[in-house]
């Protein structure tokens, strides 16, 4: 059961891992780009392609953090 969204709560908290966190539904640290697509349906395959840097089809934390720099998953939907 993937955890509850609450947008309230997430307007309220800046730290940095935590849409990552609300994102990744099966808790594995990394987001596919289902995942990520889930959330933030803006996100173009070639924007994940872009944000993947090393090329293994995941978005792994400091990849996140870069894409969070960049503004590209800086708010919930
Ligand atoms: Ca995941
Ligand atoms: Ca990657």
């Amino acid at each position: 059961m993937p955890r509850l969204t609450l947008p309230v709560l997430v307007l309220a908290s800046a730290a940095p891992a935590f849409a990552a966190e609300v994102a990744d539904v099966n808790s594995d640290g990394v987001l596919t780009l289902d995942e990520v697509q889930a959330v933030w349906p803006d996100i173009s395959i070639d924007t994940f392609l872009y944000l993947d840097r090393d090329g293994d089809g995941l978005l792994g934390t400091e990849e996140i953090v870069v894409a969070r720099e960049n503004g590209l998953l800086a708010e919930m939907r």
